[in-house]
């Protein structure tokens, strides 16, 4: 009897996963692909049930013989074992970014023989409320917090970038790229207290408080599911951090990184330009011991920021400090350098490394901004914040476009460098 595949990635089912059943009973046995939890997180499709409850769920279905894993959202491994006769799949991939993995599927039938046939995709109503109640479900705390430890364990390097409006957070949550053949996309925001202060035409000295941190924390919340780690900056004082960390932790907020200055905090880019004081160990440690025993979920981490390479207090201090923070109970580290030269953040890297191979580290490449990910993720780096460089794409494209229209008297001459509305709004869901 033929082999008939095809892979699902629900956690619900609705007509239209049974309508692909019934489609593909008619070709033969029909092998049902359950992506597992790790091709899921990278494909931006996040579980909401557990990979044995998918495999039971689908084993339940009426008219699939078996059901096997699927672990990466590409073919390749699962083709090349089963041989299916026929691959199956919606014709909703035939455009967008999914198309990659459509021309996977027909590259990998055509080397080892086999049909791909599509079925018209289902749009009733019921398909449609589902799918979304699947992504409004993925918006809730308990689902979003946890994010960030769950790519932790399964991803080389957790990609993230700056959102510091709605606008900017759905950029960041649905912009994807096909590149050499894979999808590519940001895994989560960063709410950078220089772009959230930048945004509202304010200096980066804390003056921006929680409460309006919160605000642009929400407003992102409304409009997306990846997760998000705040920038904390000092943490301010331990007697308020214990009660922010409570409220980042039930909005849903995966980190919080606050920094070891102590102070009027000043941006990490100035350097030893401007005055800026090193919290000592002891003070920096007991925060964020405050701060973990408060917690209520094993989920949300605090990840503690080392200065030592901005402000010069040398490598040694940083290692220093490192150890102690974790000690301390720090679920990362940070550690910042403003050089162009990556040399002070790898050896960083390696010397930590050397010694505990499991706690996250997160750099913020905005100097070494030649370095890859792939470079970053070698010395042992798990997180690689993007940390300004929308609102710095933003800033000069408005500017330009305010000169062009006080040169011209009007708006024609700038209208080719804008977006149509029509396109912006595509990117913004109606209920
Ligand atoms: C931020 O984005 O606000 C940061 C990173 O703290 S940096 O600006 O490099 O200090
Ligand atoms: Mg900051």
């Amino acid at each position: 009897m033929a082999v008939v595949y095809t892979a699902f990635c629900t956690d619900i089912i609705h007509e239209g996963h049974l309508n692909i059943i019934r489609n593909a009973q008619r070709y033969g046995e029909v092998v049902l692909g359950a992506l597992s939890d790790k091709a899921l997180i990278r494909y931006n499709k996040f579980p909401t049930i557990s990979q044995d409850e998918r495999i039971r769920l689908y084993e339940s279905l009426e008219g699939v013989s078996r059901v096997i894993v699927q672990d990466d959202y590409l073919y390749d491994a699962v083709i090349e074992q089963l041989r299916p006769d026929y691959v199956i799949h919606g014709d909703n991939w035939q455009s967008g970014p999914e198309s990659v993995i459509r021309a996977n599927v027909l590259d990998l039938l055509s080397r080892f023989g086999g049909e791909l046939i599509e079925v018209p995709y289902t749009r009733s109503e019921e398909a449609r409320k589902i799918d979304q109640q699947l992504r409004e479900k993925l918006a809730m705390p308990e689902y979003r917090r946890r994010r960030l430890r769950q790519l932790l364990e399964i991803s080389p390097t957790v990609k993230v970038i700056e959102a510091h409006d709605g606008l900017t957070g759905l950029i960041a949550e649905k912009t994807v790229v096909d590149h050499d053949n894979r999808l590519d996309q940001f895994d989560g925001m960063w709410v950078s207290s220089l772009c959230d202060s930048t945004e509202r035409g304010k200096p980066d000295i804390e003056l921006v408080d929680m409460s309006a941190r919160l605000r642009t924390i929400d407003d992102i919340m409304e409009v997306t599911t990846k997760p998000i780690i705040l920038d904390g900056d000092t943490g301010g004082l331990t007697e308020h951090f214990v009660y922010n960390v409570r409220t980042l932790e039930r909005m849903g907020v995966s980190a919080v990184i606050i920094e070891d200055k102590t102070g009027l905090k000043k941006n990490s880019l100035f350097g030893t330009e401007v005055k800026q004081t090193q919290a000592p160990i002891d003070e920096f440690c007991a925060k964020i011991a405050a701060g973990k025993k408060v917690q209520l979920t094993d989920d949300f981490m605090i990840i503690a920021r080392i200065e030592s390479l901005i402000l010069e207090r040398g490598m040694e201090d940083a290692l220093t400090r490192a150890f102690a923070f974790r000690d301390a109970g720090a679920d990362g580290i940070m550690i910042h350098s403003r050089k162009k030269d990556p040399s002070e953040i790898y050896e960083f890297c390696d010397r930590f490394r050397a010694q505990d191979s499991k706690t996250p580290i997160v750099v913020v490449p905005t100097s070494f901004n030649g370095e890859t990910e792939e470079e970053l993720s070698a010395h042992g780096i798990n997180i690689v914040i993007y940390a300004n460089q929308l609102i710095r794409a933003a800033f000069p494209a408005m500017q330009e476009t305010a000169r062009g229209i006080l040169k011209a008297h009007r708006a024609l001459e700038v209208d080719e460098q804008l977006m149509p509305f029509k396109e912006i709004i595509t990117l913004i869901d109606e209920l």
